[in-house]
């Protein structure tokens, strides 16, 4: 049986594009902190991730194609925090963002990672940006190598 899986190492000189939203933008400092802490101990170049800023998660998806097309990077990280509030808002961004994303990722040719929070409470998205339950910062940069790898083998064969 041949197996084909990713490593979890950057090829020399491998960009890597993070967008982020500013919006709940406490919760969205930590993943930023927590996908370049994992790239830099992964042995990515500080100089070779670029941080992209949006307003919010809706900008997201529109921005993270435009990113991917320039053909600089080996994936593109997208990072937001969406959190449910009183309104039907959360549910149409929450929708949107990640239907948008999933769209991009079947028509780019390069990894577009999901590491947007959606949760009801500010305390599950502190929870998950960097205390009890990890860091999906962190995390989401450990698909993008895993799968920027995966990608490249694919293209060696
Ligand atoms: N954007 C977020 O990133 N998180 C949220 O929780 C959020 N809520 O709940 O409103 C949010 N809204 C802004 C949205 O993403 C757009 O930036 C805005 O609608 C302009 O297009």
């Amino acid at each position: 049986m041949s197996t084909v899986e990713g490593k979890f190492i950057a090829k020399p000189g491998a960009k890597f594009a993070i967008v982020a939203g500013r919006f709940n933008d406490f919760v969205v400092e930590r993943l930023i902190s927590g996908a370049k802490d994992c790239l830099v101990r992964h042995g990515v170049d500080e100089a070779n991730i670029d941080l992209i800023r949006v307003p919010g998660a809706f900008e997201i998806p529109a921005m993270a194609g435009h990113v991917a097309r320039t053909g600089e990077y080996s994936a593109v990280i997208c990072l937001g925090a969406v959190i449910r509030g009183d309104t039907p808002h959360f549910e149409y961004v929450s929708a949107e963002v990640s239907k948008g994303i999933a769209n991009l990722s079947m028509e780019i040719g390069i990894p577009m990672i999901y590491g947007v929070l959606t949760t009801d409470t500010l305390d599950q998205a502190i929870e998950r940006a960097g205390s009890k339950a990890g860091n999906r910062g962190f995390s989401a940069a450990m698909d993008a190598l895993e799968m920027a790898d995966l990608y490249a083998q694919q293209r060696q064969d």
